[in-house]
């Protein structure tokens, strides 16, 4: 399977990188199904990576940002995994030359019930079994997890291949970078006001954290990943429940993050641990350094000023 998705991944670097010259930029004037303005891009992303796990043989469904019903792969109904993704994470970025990515969890199928059947969905992202992410950006980068460390590969675009580049990744424990959308700073409650607050309060020691903030989660997360910090979108009164989707954003991300000894954390509670009860549910979202996370965590718990 990680062929195919690479092979995805080939195909939408090469498009994203010449998508001015090929009238592939801007928008198709439709909605997708969580509300959000579609791209020509978001649109060819997701028939590339549909078609890229269809391809595989062991897919038997598809729930993906674009599409608003759980897609079943057409004569592979008993295949053994189901895919969550996100084809574009960060497509706003698109048009004028941001990164973007793509995301996806691979959960295994219940045997008990049809390959469609959102019962299949309904469940914690503990139980996938792969997850990754391809970032699109100064080079393309594919890194996912088996459920044994996290590795990362970048594209040489001479050879055509995605070569090892990140052996067994390890999140730093904190780090001096977090990335929020601050315009809702006023809008926050107040506990993620004095967390923001404390964060960028020089310290005895310690300088204050800056702020990086990209617009695509994938960017921001990688740059954790690698360095340290941490990426949050809390609830604010436009997204009751944060704005990113728990199936093919925060399961898949917070899979990766654990694996490299990071964390992913709603504020109530482990992201890996939350139970599913809709495709495109949302929910809040901290990910990063696992004490950056643990931070996050205890202002939101104990409301500390
Ligand atoms: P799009 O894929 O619709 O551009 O959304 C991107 C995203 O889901 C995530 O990648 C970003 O971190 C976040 O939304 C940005 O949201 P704001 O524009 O509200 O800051």
């Amino acid at each position: 399977m990680p062929n195919q998705v690479a092979f995805g991944g080939k195909i939408l670097a090469r498009e994203i990188s010449r998508a001015a010259l090929i009238g592939k930029l801007g928008l198709v004037g439709e909605r997708n199904a969580t509300g959000d303005a579609q791209k020509k891009l978001d649109i060819f992303g997701n028939e590339i990576m549909v078609s890229a796990f269809a391809d595989t043989g062991f897919v038997a469904s598809i729930v993906s940002e674009e599409l608003g019903e759980i897609e079943a792969v057409p004569g592979a109904e008993n295949a053994d995994y189901l895919v969550c993704m996100d084809p574009l994470d960060g497509s706003s970025n698109t048009d004028i030359n941001g990164s973007i990515g793509t995301i996806f969890g691979i959960l295994p199928r219940r045997k008990n019930l049809p390959a469609a059947d959102p019962q299949q969905y309904y469940r914690t992202g503990a139980e996938q079994v792969v997850a990754g992410y391809i970032m699109y950006s100064t080079s393309t980068v594919l890194v996912y997890s088996i459920g044994h460390g996290v590795y990362g590969f970048t594209l040489d675009r001479d050879l055509g291949e995605f070569l090892l580049s990140h052996e067994n990744i390890r999140c730093p424990r904190h780090g001096k970078i977090y990335s929020a959308n601050v315009s809702h700073y006023d809008e926050w409650d107040t506990r993620i006001r004095y967390f923001v607050d404390d964060l960028t309060r020089p310290k005895a020691g310690k300088g204050a954290y800056s702020l990086r903030y990209t617009g695509a989660l994938v960017a921001d997360f990688h740059r954790c990943l690698l360095e340290g910090g941490l990426y949050f979108y809390p609830p604010d009164p436009g997204h009751k429940n944060g704005k990113l989707r728990l199936l093919y954003e925060c399961s898949p991300l917070g899979f990766i993050a654990e694996q490299a000894g990071g964390a992913a954390s709603s504020g109530e509670m482990r992201i890996l641990d939350i139970q599913a009860d809709a495709i495109h549910q949302r929910v809040p979202l901290a990910i990063g350094s696992v004490e950056d996370v643990a931070l996050y965590d205890s202002f939101v718990r104990e409301g500390r000023a």
